[in-house]
């Protein structure tokens, strides 16, 4: 984990006592879990980051594009950007401001979704959602193709990209018709930074650059620099095969998203090889660990259907355990709503403006979501249960790993192990474990309540844990959650 990912902002006091007298406190370090809450309002961000995510021990989150955007009801108009004025869908630049000082007291930051690279792909003039007028390359008062502020790479009637393997026309030729901004120029630069600037002034604390792979590193770099030191920066670089643009060209400027793992993990788990686990995170092909931001899916793998998604069920969940349990890389959760058609945007009122996420009780991998309906993946009984497992084991290094058959185990030190069950029927093992001896809870089953396990409690003698896991299903024991306290 890199410095720079270490939250700033104070944890708040523990909401629920730990679960008994040899309960330990969460080691320093802890805490960077993050959650991408995908086209959730700032109301809805604040009142979240208040009652789940500070207290379920949540990190950071990641916010949806701030910026005013073309209108239409499809998700996607928010990566259309017509101005930075912080008026969206999604709410005012007031209700952007009480989000982050309510995310900050709940000790939860606020990484927002940069979208830099490019504005509109509307060919035809229009109004944007705060009623700023534009046309394709003129967006007055901010940028004009009379000012140079746009590129015309030339290539094909359209200037469109057409080949990913001409890094020409990655960086100066247009994704999907959006119009490509001049990254290269000063004047560009200092506008860009300028959004940015006003962005850290309400206090957010960093930014997902998106389509970073279509800025040169070294115009981005430019920007960045601009920027106050230690503004966290993570740049969405997918990594193509063949491609001269590469992930690691971004490393230098900040931390860069590892499309790699969800993939990954995506085909392990289908195929039910847990015990290829171990492989996840090393070779050639993967960042490194403390510059690697990592997920099972996000918004536009789960439209693409590429990795796995809240429709699979238990093997989601398995792959959200792996990655919680991992210590390469820095997790994040992925939480949106369920949708049939790939363009369907969050529910909408009358004017376009998105009504604030509510999370149905219950939710989890055997609820049934009808189109529109808000996920909460982040509030999944296992998946909160390994946010509070991660914040328990802090830094520690994964430690054993242990393997048979379907199943695959991981420690974390001294604090923490995680046995997960990829196959068809139930695994009953002695897993090595270098927990101290007791018995505790498992936390992927939910939390203890009055002092007792939501699961069986597993009891650790002599090195060994004695576990039962069901088929597709995991079990973590870690040193915040004893049984019987
Ligand atoms: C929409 C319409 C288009 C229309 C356009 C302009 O769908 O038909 O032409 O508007 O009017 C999102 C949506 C797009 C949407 C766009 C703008 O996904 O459908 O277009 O918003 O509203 C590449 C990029 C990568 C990018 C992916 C999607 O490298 O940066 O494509 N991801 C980000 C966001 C997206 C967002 C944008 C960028 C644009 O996460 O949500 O688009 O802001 C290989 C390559 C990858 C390539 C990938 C897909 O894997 O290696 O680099 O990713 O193929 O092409």
């Amino acid at each position: 984990m890199s410095a720079a990912c270490t939250t700033g902002v104070p944890a708040p006091a523990a909401t629920s006592a730990p679960t008994g007298p040899a309960a330990v406190a969460a080691p320093a370090g802890a805490r960077d879990v993050g959650v991408q809450l995908f086209q959730w309002t700032w109301d809805a961000i604040a009142a979240e980051c208040t009652d789940h995510l500070g207290p379920a021990g949540y990190g950071w989150v990641l916010t949806s594009p701030p910026q005013e955007h073309v209108l239409g009801s499809q998700w996607w108009t928010a990566y259309q950007p017509v101005s930075y004025r912080l008026e969206s869908r999604l709410g005012t630049r007031a209700q952007l401001s009480a989000m982050v000082a309510a995310c900050h007291a709940a000790g939860v930051e606020v990484l927002a979704d940069a979208v830099v690279n490019h504005m509109t792909g509307k060919d035809a003039r229009g109004t944007g959602w705060a009623g700023s007028p534009y046309s394709h390359y003129d967006y007055p008062g901010i940028w004009s193709d009379a000012a140079g502020d746009f590129h015309h790479c030339g290539v094909g009637p359209a200037d469109d990209i057409s080949s990913y393997k001409d890094a020409f026309q990655v960086q100066s030729c247009e994704l999907v018709n959006l119009a490509d901004l001049a990254t290269g120029t000063g004047r560009v630069q200092d506008g860009i930074a300028a959004y940015l600037t006003d962005l850290l002034s309400l206090g957010v604390d960093g930014f997902r650059i998106d389509a970073a792979k279509h800025l040169p590193a070294e115009d981005l770099a430019a920007i960045v620099a601009r920027l106050p030191a230690g503004t966290r920066i993570v740049s969405e670089v997918i990594r193509g095969t063949g491609e001269p643009v590469t992930p690691e060209q971004y490393t230098a400027i900040g931390d860069v998203l590892e499309f790699g793992w969800g993939k990954d993990v995506t085909g392990m788990v289908r195929g039910g090889s847990l015990r290829l686990a171990a492989g996840l995170g090393t070779g050639s092909t993967y960042l490194p660990s403390d510059k690697a931001w990592i997920f099972v899916e996000n918004h536009d793998t789960e439209r693409s259907r590429s990795t796995l998604g809240y429709r699979d069920g238990a093997d989601y969940v398995l792959a959200n355990v792996l990655m919680l349990a991992t210590d390469y890389g820095r997790p994040i959760v992925y939480s949106g709503y369920a949708f049939t058609d790939r363009d369907a945007g969050p529910v909408q009122d009358a004017a376009g403006k998105v009504l604030d996420a509510q999370c149905a009780a219950p939710v989890g991998p055997d609820v049934t979501y009808t189109d529109g309906e808000w996920v909460c993946q982040h509030r999944w009984t296992a998946i909160e249960g390994m946010v509070g497992w991660r914040d328990a084991v802090g830094d520690d290094p994964v430690g054993d790993r242990w393997e048979d058959g379907d199943a695959f185990a991981l420690s974390r030190g001294t604090r923490g192990l995680v046995v997960l069950n990829g196959g068809d029927v139930e695994v009953a093992a002695q897993v090595p474990t270098t927990l101290s001896d007791g018995s505790y809870c498992d936390v992927v089953a939910g939390p203890a309540v009055d002092g007792r396990c939501a699961g069986d409690p597993v009891a650790v003698r002599d090195g060994v844990a004695d576990v039962r896991v069901a088929p597709h299903t995991a079990v973590a024991l870690h040193v915040g959650a004893p049984a019987g306290a």
